[in-house]
This record gives C-alpha cells, structure tokens and sequence, in this order.
C-alpha cells in the first residue's frame, strides 16, 4: 500500500499542555511519525510519497468557514498581540458553555480560542496550520488512490484529528482527516462509506461530523466516556439522529480492558459494518490502546496489532488508514506496522475478505 506522508509534521511541536493544574509537557510528539516512518523503512509495504495539493474549498465539506479562517491566521493573531508570544504556544483558557452564546464571533483573541476548542489540552504553535492542513492532503491522497483502485492507503500525519469536530480543535487534534477522507470517498462516488476508529480515546470529531447522516457510519471502540477523555461523547447509547439514527455505533469498554474484550468488540463493530453495507472503510488507527501507552488504559501487546490488522482484512473493504494517537513512542513504529503489514499479506491471502472465494 502506498504511504502518505506529511514531511511537515515537524512544524507543529506543542511545548507543554495543561494537566491536572500544571503544565506538563506535549505527549503529543514529533518523533511519534519518526518512529512509524523508520519502521516502514524496515518493512516496506509500498511506496512513501508526497501528497498531492488539495484545494483548500475541500476543507469546507467537513469544517465551518469561520472556523478554518481563524485557524489559518490564529498564529499571526497571537504574536501580533505581544511579540513575547512567538516564544510560547497558545492555549484557551476560556469556553462558551450551556447558556453563553457561541452564535457571535468576539473580536478577543482568547475569546475565539475557546469559541474553537474543547480542552486546555491541545496547543496551537507557530507550524500548527501548516502541519495539518498538509496532513488533510495526505488523508485526502490516501483517500484518491482509494478512489482509485488501491486496496489500501496510509496517510502517515500528525497532529491526529480524530477529536476536532466541525469548528473546533482539541485532544492534540485541529484537523479531522479521517471526516475529510471519507467525505472525499463520497465525492468520489462511493455510496456508503464506514468509519472505525480505534484509538484508545473515542473519536467524538468524526462522530459529530457525520451523526445525522445515513451515508457515512462511523463506529468506536474506547475507553469508557465516564472514566476517559473525551468524556462528553463515546456512550453505547448514541445510535445517530435523523436520517442518521442507525449508523452510528460505540463499544465503550472499561479502562483495563485486554485484548480478548477488545477483539470481541471488533468483531461486533465489524459486523455492523458489513450490515451497513460499505463499500469503504476509513481507520482511525490510534495506537495508545497498547499496554504500555503513558496515558492510556488497554492492554494490547504488539503482535495483537497482527490480528487486528488481518481482522480488518478480512472485512474485504478498501482500506483508507489515518494515523492519530499512540503515545508510546519508542513501540509505535512497530505497533502502528504490525497492523499494516497483518492487513496487507492477509489481503493478499483472501483478496475480497473472508466471504471472497479466495482466488487470486
Ligand atoms: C488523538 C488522541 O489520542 N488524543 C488524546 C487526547 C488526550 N488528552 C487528555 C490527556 C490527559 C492526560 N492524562 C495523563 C495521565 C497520566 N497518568
Ligand atoms: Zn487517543
């Protein structure tokens, strides 16, 4: 499969974020793409290209206006208020909740930064916009070869995007790469696209993205909400609205959980997307369900992410991969490897999944 890969990640490098009163420093880091890319040099799978330049109209099929163009210039902004910003990130400090309006843009800088944004958690540096916004276009180009024929594509990026919704960032993420891919999917004429995001943490971005919609299922399997980030969404009971109720699908598990929990929840969100009918899948593939992640709570081992990889084969879809979080850094090369490479000889072995024929 061909990799996708943002050779501008590097811009965005988060200092420190808030956590439990201090500031500590990002676990959001850039050596998480290194290491992923060294293993992939280890063991090719396809070639490693640059993605191709989307226009920016197509950020627009999952973003608001307004939110883009704040995130475009938020940088500019911050420095522009106090030339000593350029030494330090900016974080929000302060939230529109129930009973403020978010109808009204406010001119105040720190005003918007919480209009956009969910947690104290996720800063935005001075290469932020230029990190993702190259990370939507490898999404988007992991999506076209898609599109195109290609069984698989990885669109290897960070900052991840899983958690940034419609008009806001937040849990590391300000981009959601895995919403534009399957949006661009669509736009390609692929009539029902599933979503499976299997980061540690739930993916309330795309969730939100896509709830009301009957054309795009997205399901999760994550750590519990009541216990876990991002704690207001993720519950076995949102089942989509509207046209959508239906197509959305959660597995809750609790913090702790091992593998055996973990599969059995992949194999029902499997099934829900055979139901569904796809005719593509994105993974958000998070790799901070692994053991030893510093901030998380499952317990995958490395050659579980074997099974996992050819679990997803066997659903027979074309694949799109998007990367988002792991945060154990020296492990996730091979972690987030072992899934591709497990995919890849089993798609080999039952090209068409496991209710193919099995011929070459
Ligand atoms: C993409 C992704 O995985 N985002 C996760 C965002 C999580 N942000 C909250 C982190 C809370 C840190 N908890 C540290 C626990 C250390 N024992
Ligand atoms: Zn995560």
């Amino acid at each position: 499969m061909k990799t996708f890969y943002n050779a501008r990640h590097t811009l965005h490098q988060g200092k420190l974020e808030m956590f439990r009163g201090a500031l500590v420093p990002c676990f959001e880091v850039p050596s998480r793409v290194d290491h992923v890319l060294a293993e992939l040099q280890r063991r090719p799978l396809g070639p490693v290209l640059s993605p191709q330049s989307f226009d920016d109209s197509v950020l627009a099929s999952i973003h608001s206006q307004r939110y883009l163009d704040f995130l475009a210039h938020a940088w500019e902004e911050w420095v522009a208020l106090d030339a000593a910003h350029a030494a330090r990130d900016a974080l929000p400090s302060v939230w529109p909740v129930r009973t403020l309006r978010s109808d009204v843009l406010p001119r105040n800088f720190a005003a918007r930064m919480g209009l956009f944004s969910m947690d104290a958690g996720t800063p935005l540096t001075a290469g932020t916009w230029a990190a993702a916004r190259t990370g939507a276009d490898c999404a988007l180009s992991a999506a076209q070869a898609v599109a195109e024929g290609d069984k698989a594509a990885f669109a290897l990026t960070r900052p991840p995007g899983h958690h940034a919704g419609p008009d806001f960032f937040g849990g590391y993420c300000f981009l959601n790469n895995a919403a534009l891919a399957a949006q661009h999917l669509r736009r390609q004429g692929v009539e029902r696209v599933a979503v499976l995001d299997i980061d540690y943490h739930h993916g309330n971005g795309t969730q939100a993205c896509f709830y009301d919609r009957p054309d795009v299922y997205f399901t999760s399997i994550h750590g519990d909400p009541d216990t876990e980030y991002p704690f207001y969404l993720g519950y076995a009971d949102e089942l989509g609205s509207g046209a959508g109720l239906g197509a959305n699908r959660n597995f809750p598990l609790p913090r702790g959980a091992g593998f055996g929990d973990w599969r059995e929840a992949l194999r029902e969100a499997l099934q829900g997307i055979k139901t569904f009918g796809a005719q593509a899948l994105v993974v958000s593939l998070g790799l901070d369900t692994f053991a030893g992640d510093p901030i998380s709570g499952f317990q995958l081992d490395s050659s579980d992410y074997l099974q996992v990889g050819a679990d997803l084969a066997r659903a027979g879809l074309p694949t799109v991969f998007v990367f988002e979080g792991g945060y154990a850094v020296a492990e996730i090369g091979v972690n987030a490897v072992n899934v591709l490479q497990a995919f890849q000889q089993q798609a080999i072995r039952s090209p068409g999944g496991s209710a193919g024929a099995g011929t070459a």
